[in-house]
C-alpha cells in the first residue's frame, strides 16, 4: 500500500530564514532514503537534506534563493510500504520529518596529492559539489577538479574543503602572481560592540584596489635619509619674505621636485617604467612629477608636468592650482596622467619616516615627513642644522639597491646646495 508522506525542514536549532542553495530532486524521481533533497546554507554551514521516505516525488515546494525555516515544506514523496522502512504506509498522509545533517560539521579534510597549483586540473567531469560551492571555488579561482574528496555526505565537496585546499596550497607557498589569495573572512563586528556602517568614496575604493596590486606585484624596498636643507630654508623664508601678503608662499616641497628631476636627470634608470612582459626598461625623456594630495574623498595624484624646464615660482603657482583643483575635486583625468616619479609628502603633518608604496608603473616613489633642527656633528662641534627626512621606495627588479642609495644621495646634495640645482 503506497503513502503520501509530507518531507519538512526539521528543527535546526533556532536558525531561521536559512537559504536554499541547491534542490536536486524533481517531480517523477525515483528517490532513496537518505537520499539529498535538497542544500541549504546559513552563514555558519552548509547542510545536506535527506529524505527520510524512499518512493517517487510527487510535488517539490521549494526552488534555489528560498528562504525555509523549520516546518518548511519540503517536498511531497509517494512511499510504497515495501521500499520504506521508515515510512509507516498504513498512515494515508503522514508527516515526516527529514533529519539534517549539517556536514559542514565536523570538516572532515582527507589527504590528497599535493597540488601543484591552484587552477586548470584539465578535468572537465562534473565536480561532486552544490552550483554555489563550485561558484566560490572559481571565485577564488579554485579548480575544484583539484579537490579529490569533499567532507560532506558520500564525499561531496564543500565550501569549508574549498577554504582548506587553498590554506594549504597557500602554506606550501603555491601560488601563481598572487591569484587564488583567499579573501579576508567577513567579521559581524555588532557583535563585540556598537558600529556603524560608511560606504568608501570611489577615490577611496579604486585607490585601495591599485595599492593592493602594486603591493602583489612589485617586490620594493624603502631607503631612509635626511638631507640638511639649513641654507635651503633661510633662502626659502628670504623669497616669502620678499612677497606680498597676497601671493602664495613657497614651500620646501617645490625645491624637493627641482632636487627630485635633477637627480633624475643624473640616474635616467628612475625616469622609467618596466615593459608589462618585464622584459625591457622604457626610458622617458619627459619630467614629470606626481604629487600626493589630501582631500575629503581620498589620495589623489595631480602631474606636474615638465619640471626640468619650470622655476621655482611657476612650480610654486601651477602646485598651489594642482591641489585646489584636487581638494574641490576638479581635477580631469589629463591631469592626473603621465606622471614618472611621486612625491608622498607629509611634511606638513609631522612624521620621522614612513614607506609609501611606489605608484607602479612608476619606478619609485620619495616620501617626506617633518624637517627638525637637529644637532649635527662637523668634525669640530655641533652645530643646528634642520634635517629632512626622506623615504625612497624603489621597485627592486628595477633598481639596485646601490642605485637606490645613490639616488638619495644626489637628491640630498642638490637640496643641500640648492646653486647645484643651476648646473
Ligand atoms: N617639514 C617641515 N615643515 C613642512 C614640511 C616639512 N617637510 N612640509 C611642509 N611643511 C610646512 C609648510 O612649510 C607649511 O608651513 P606654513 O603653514 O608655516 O607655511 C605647512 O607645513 C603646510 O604645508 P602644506 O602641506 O600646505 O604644503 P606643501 O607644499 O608642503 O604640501 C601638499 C602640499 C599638497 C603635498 C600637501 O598639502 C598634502 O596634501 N599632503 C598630503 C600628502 C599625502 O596625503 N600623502 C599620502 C601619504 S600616504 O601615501
Amino acid at each position: 500500500m503506497a503513502a503520501l508522506i509530507e518531507i519538512k525542514v526539521p528543527d535546526v536549532g533556532n536558525v531561521a530564514d536559512i537559504d536554499v542553495v541547491d534542490v536536486l530532486v524533481k517531480p517523477g524521481d525515483q528517490i532513496k532514503l537518505e537520499q539529498t533533497l535538497a542544500v541549504l546554507e546559513t552563514d555558519k554551514a552548509s547542510m545536506d537534506l535527506p529524505s527520510s521516505a524512499a518512493g517517487t516525488v510527487q510535488e517539490v515546494f521549494i526552488k534555489p534563493g528560498d528562504k525555509v525555516s523549520e516546518g518548511t515544506l519540503i517536498a511531497t514523496v509517494l512511499a510504497s510500504a515495501e521500499e520504506n522502512s521508515v515510512a509507516k504506509p498504513e498512515q494515508p498522509v503522514q508527516e515526516a520529518v527529514a533529519p539534517v545533517a549539517p556536514v559542514s560539521e565536523p570538516v572532515v579534510v582527507k589527504p590528497e596529492p599535493l597540488p601543484e597549483t591552484l587552477t586548470s586540473s584539465g578535468s572537465t567531469a562534473a565536480a561532486h559539489a552544490t552550483p554555489a560551492v563550485r561558484l566560490f571555488a572559481r571565485e577564488l579561482g579554485v579548480d575544484i577538479h583539484k579537490i579529490t574528496t569533499g567532507g560532506g555526505r558520500k564525499g561531496r565537496i564543500l565550501k569549508d574543503d574549498v577554504k582548506n585546499f587553498v590554506k594549504k596550497v597557500m602554506a606550501e607557498g603555491v601560488t601563481q602572481s598572487g591569484s587564488g589569495i583567499p579573501s579576508m573572512p567577513a567579521v559581524d563586528f555588532s557583535q563585540f560592540g556598537d558600529i556603524e556602517e560608511q560606504k568608501l568614496s570611489k577615490i577611496k575604493r579604486l585607490t585601495g584596489q591599485n595599492l593592493s596590486r602594486v603591493w602583489l606585484n612589485l617586490p620594493m624596498v624603502t631607503y631612509h635619509d635626511e638631507a640638511d636643507i639649513t641654507e635651503m630654508e633661510a633662502f626659502r623664508v628670504a623669497l616669502n619674505a620678499e612677497k606680498s601678503k597676497d601671493d602664495v608662499k613657497i614651500t620646501g616641497l617645490v625645491f624637493i621636485i627641482k632636487a627630485l628631476v635633477s637627480a633624475m636627470e643624473q640616474f635616467p634608470q628612475f625616469n622609467a617604467s618596466l615593459s608589462a612582459d618585464g622584459e625591457k626598461l622604457i626610458l622617458k625623456k619627459y619630467f614629470n612629477i606626481g604629487i600626493a594630495v589630501d582631500t575629503p574623498n581620498g589620495l589623489v595624484v595631480p602631474v606636474l608636468r615638465d619640471v626640468n624646464r619650470k622655476g621655482i615660482n611657476e612650480l610654486t603657482a601651477e602646485l598651489a592650482e594642482k591641489s585646489n583643483k584636487a581638494r574641490l575635486g576638479k581635477l580631469m583625468p589629463a591631469d592626473m596622467q603621465g606622471g614618472c616619479i611621486t612625491i608622498s609628502s607629509l611634511g606638513g603633518i609631522g612624521g620621522t619616516a614612513f614607506t609609501p608604496i611606489v605608484n607602479a608603473p612608476e619606478v619609485a616613489i620619495l616620501g617626506v615627513t617633518r624637517a627638525k633642527m637637529q644637532p649635527v656633528w662637523n668634525g669640530k662641534e655641533f652645530m643646528p642644522r634642520l634635517m629632512l627626512p626622506l623615504d625612497l621606495t624603489y621597485d627592486h627588479r628595477v633598481i639596485d639597491g646601490v642605485e637606490g642609495a645613490r639616488f638619495m644621495a644626489a637628491i640630498k646634495q642638490y637640496l643641500g646646495d640648492i646653486r647645484r640645482l643651476l648646473l
